[in-house]
């Protein structure tokens, strides 16, 4: 059961000092203490159905940890109404859209594809990459060709709405990426069973018109997306360049190793990239939990919300971040 407290985030405040706002959109809750000792999944954004589909999948006993991300994120992707995953996804600046995914199971097998074209589920690709190949990641064509070869076929993923916002952007073509109004709704889901194992996916069309061939941290392992069975796991949303040139999700995977609560490691995680790169002004959001089930989740800017199931519900929830 996740307890849900209206206080600071100790860390945050005390030793690194970050502002902190009362909530809006979402319940501030700090986790720290909580433990959900069975089933847990946890996403970025507002993703109430994939949590649910993902948890009914880790309740069945026909279904492993990988069906139950494999299902949620699914879900986001045949959504044309996210655009930022999937099908609907927001175009690079020539106006295609390429996917990137990731997934990566409890013993540390991993499976991811770049650049991915016209095949609406990049996740499904990346654990066949994961589940059939001896190769991490597969890009581009290539990653196009195994789709093909293994029974996926080519679709349209153009929008009629993310065309017509793209060719309004065209006009002028400035590339200009903005915190949580482009809603970066990146899907990065977590899972754990009632046992403390834990996998994990991430699945996007990366940053709208991005350059063409652009790869960002979500299918690159331990950027975008890190599991470790034995400590815990993490993803990431945001603005994927932060994220790659921290190692984000690692980086809390290992801060969490060392001992820190995921809350304190997701913070101290991005306090690295603001104290690294100065981002202050951008956004990445990171959630990550560990194996007994205590959740972390922390931004650079405030509106990050993320989606917590448990037994007895799924919450939206606004995470700490470090600006207002
Ligand atoms: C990327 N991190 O490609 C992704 C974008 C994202 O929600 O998270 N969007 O940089």
């Amino acid at each position: 059961m996740i307890t849900r407290r209206k206080f600071s985030s100790l860390f945050g405040l005390s030793i690194l000092g970050n502002s902190l706002k009362s909530c809006s959109a979402g319940v501030m809750t700090d986790t720290t203490n909580s433990f959900v000792s069975g089933n847990l999944v946890i996403s970025t954004w507002r993703n109430p159905t994939a949590n649910q589909l993902a948890f009914s999948a880790l309740k069945s006993e026909d279904k492993s940890l990988l069906d139950a991300v494999e299902v949620g994120i699914n879900t986001v992707e045949d959504d044309p109404k996210d655009q930022s995953v999937g099908y609907g996804g927001r175009p690079d600046k020539n106006g295609e859209v390429t996917l990137d995914a990731c997934i990566m199971d409890s013993k540390g097998n991993v499976g991811s594809v770049t650049y991915l074209k016209e095949i609406k589920h990049a996740i499904s690709v990346a654990r066949l990459v994961l589940e059939t190949t001896p190769h991490v990641i597969l890009s581009g064509q290539g990653a196009q060709d195994f789709a093909l070869e293994n029974g996926y076929i080519k679709e349209n993923l153009l929008t009629e709405k993310s065309k017509l916002e793209y060719d309004e952007w065209a006009k002028e073509m400035k590339y200009e990426p903005k915190a949580n109004i482009e809603r970066h709704d990146t899907i990065g889901l977590l899972v754990k069973d009632a046992q403390g194992n834990l996998s994990g996916g991430c699945s996007t069309s990366g940053m709208a018109y991005k350059l063409g061939g652009r790869v960002g941290d979500s299918p690159i392992p331990g950027a975008g997306l890190f599991v470790d069975n034995e400590i815990g796991a993490c993803t990431a949303t945001g603005v994927g360049e932060l994220v790659l040139k921290t190692c984000a999700s690692f980086l809390c995977v290992e801060f969490m190793r060392s001992g820190l609560s995921p809350q304190a490691a997701c913070e101290k995680a991005i306090m690295r990239i603001i104290d690294k790169i100065g981002a202050e002004k951008q956004q990445v959001g990171l959630i990550c939990c560990n194996k007994k089930g205590q959740i972390g989740a922390y931004s650079i800017m405030s509106g990050f919300v993320y989606s917590v199931t448990d037994n007895d519900s799924t919450q939206i929830l606004e995470a700490y971040s470090y600006s207002l």
